[in-house]
């Protein structure tokens, strides 16, 4: 909409890198299995316990096969030994279902967590990962592919933290100035950058609850900052319930907000991602759409869910991308599946355009959320296999 590089453009360059990676990769062409892994971890996740069949595993590829068997919608996490950074996260499995979680894990300590009903800080236990004889390498011709992937999913995420940190600016200046009415349309346009590296926003343990909480999500004694609190002032609800704030506590929030995205933008300047981070982020997106934007819950005020969606679906598209000459030589046909899932997704979601933008998330009727639904577990599936098949 202002200076900041359109969609379209951001997608050319998306594309010019996929064609320079496959011209990069076609002089050693290798059908190698996959690197064989260190075996798989069943989980099983109750409404009140998190049991995991060993506590200690070689290093390498690790699978954690995670059955719910609570009648809660669970999550599974695997963090840092500091409990804060995520490894590698399986979220919305409901009851009854098993959900895979695959990383490659180096020597050291861990923490598990399973969190039935999705809040809190979930039933969490140590995990050890120890030194590993077995090698893992991939065939040569891979490990380029794979490097490749690596600094072209970097360049992205550093490319959407730039443009994100841009529409924060221009955002928090007009809602600070009280342009309510421009402020909108910024909302919605700055926070796409937001969703489309919403794992890698989240994986900053510290900064996504303070810029990204819904209301309904907060803590106890938890003070209510960011987008959302800004959306609510922004849109507020018809029937009283919500005071304005005021030009101070307005200036307090845009500033906060700015602070949060210019620190989320520096630690994104150097930071490196490993396949798993990659293929797990994309499946991470997916569930994100089925958890919170198809269901008209992130944008409780707003109600630009459906831009969110987008840009969610934008951000596992590239990951996707990323990985695809990768997939291409281990798995074509998965590659062809998931390919032509996203395309009947998009599809789907262009029939809601409106201008720019997409009609309100409150304008859609059951029967129109239900297919939408339906195209994003359709897609959510394929994408689930997809981190195993590269790794
Ligand atoms: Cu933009």
């Amino acid at each position: 909409m202002t200076s900041r590089p359109t969609r379209s453009m951001v997608l050319l360059g998306g594309t010019a890198l996929a064609v320079a990676l496959t011209a990069g990769c076609t002089r050693n062409v290798s059908t190698a299995a996959p690197a064989t892994g260190t075996g798989a971890v069943a989980v099983t996740s109750t409404d009140d316990a998190c049991r995991l069949a060993t506590t200690s595993v070689p290093a390498g590829k690790v699978t954690f096969d995670v059955t719910n068997k609570g009648t809660k919608v669970t999550e599974f996490y695997l963090y840092a030994a500091d409990g804060k950074r995520i490894l590698g996260e399986a979220e919305n499995i409901a009851p009854g279902l098993t959900r895979s979680l695959v990383v490659t894990a180096a020597e050291g300590s861990y923490l598990t967590a399973c969190k039935p009903g999705m809040t809190g800080d979930g039933i969490r236990a140590a995990f050890t990962v120890t030194a590993s004889h077995e090698a893992v390498a991939a065939p040569a011709g891979d490990q380029e592919l794979a490097g490749q992937a690596k600094a072209a999913y970097a360049t992205y995420i550093r490319a959407e933290a730039d443009q994100l940190l841009e529409g924060t600016k221009e955002y928090a200046e007009l809602y600070k100035a009280g342009k309510d009415d421009e402020a909108r349309e910024e909302y919605a346009e700055a926070r796409t950058h937001w969703e489309r590296m919403e794992p890698v926003a989240e994986s900053f343990g510290d900064l996504d609850p303070r810029m990204d909480a819904r209301e309904a999500d907060l803590e106890p004694g938890q003070e209510w900052t960011g987008w959302h609190a800004m959306e609510k002032d922004l849109w507020q609800p018809a029937g009283g319930g919500h005071t304005a704030l005021t030009p101070a506590q307005r200036a307090k929030l845009a500033d906060q907000l700015v602070t949060d995205t210019e620190e989320l933008h520096r630690r994104t300047r150097d930071m490196a991602f490993t396949l798993d981070q990659i293929g797990n982020g994309a499946k991470s997106l997916l569930d994100e759409v089925a958890t919170g934007k198809v269901t008209g819950e992130e944008e409780t005020w707003s109600h630009t869910d459906l831009w969110d969606f987008q840009a969610n679906i934008d951000g596992a598209k590239e990951a996707y991308e990323t990985l695809h000459p990768l997939l291409q030589q281990r798995n074509p046909q998965l590659d062809q599946e998931i390919d032509e899932r996203f395309d009947a997704l998009q599809a789907l979601l262009d029939t809601h355009r409106k201008g720019d933008g997409f009609v309100g998330y409150d304008t859609l009727s059951k029967d129109q959320v239900k297919r939408l639904s339906d195209a994003v577990n359709a897609l959510s599936e394929p994408l689930s296999r997809m981190t195993g098949a590269v790794l």
